[in-house]
């Protein structure tokens, strides 16, 4: 009963402000006193936990769980404000992977894995909005096929 109560407190928080305020937990760190951590209810059997790594008062790691489950965590490596890196888990296994790794807000890169093992990557080289190159790895990661062209599937943060 108590825990329905949270749910619908959390949930009435979540719709009615653009940027909800976190619903519970609140941690702070020992040696300044900041919050370092902010859990988020985000509907149905979702929440949300975000974490400030190096202090600075702003998230840099975002976790979204699902019934307790790790799906997702989105990172900012280089805490500037952007997340560069975004990682997909499906019981508890890493499934995908989309990278920003020149930090320009744009991805040019997704990894997808296949019971743990790199499978497949997408590449967007020129960062034209668009996959150009496909690479097919077998079970030891060694390179097995290569296309070249361009998609009409976007290289976006989500699917
Ligand atoms: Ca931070
Ligand atoms: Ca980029």
């Amino acid at each position: 009963m108590r825990l329905t109560a949270i749910f619908l407190v959390g949930l009435a928080i979540s719709i009615t402000s653009c940027s909800p305020e976190p619903y519970g937990s609140v941690t702070h760190r020992a040696h300044n006193g900041q919050a370092d951590r902010w859990i988020y209810q985000i509907g149905g059997d979702y929440y949300k936990i975000s974490i400030d790594t190096n202090g600075d008062g702003k998230p840099d790691v975002v976790k979204t769980y699902r019934n307790d489950e790790l799906i997702k965590v989105e990172t900012d490596r280089n805490f500037d404000g952007q997340v560069d890196l975004v990682q997909e888990y499906s019981h508890g296994e890493l499934i995908r992977e989309i990278r920003d790794d020149d930090f320009d807000g744009k991805p040019e890169t997704i990894k997808e894995y296949r019971k743990g093992k790199l499978a497949i990557v997408q590449r967007d080289p020129r960062e034209t909005g668009y996959i150009e190159v496909v690479e097919y790895y077998d079970d030891l990661g060694k390179l097995i096929r290569r296309e070249t062209f361009v998609s009409e599937a976007p290289m976006a943060w989500t699917k």
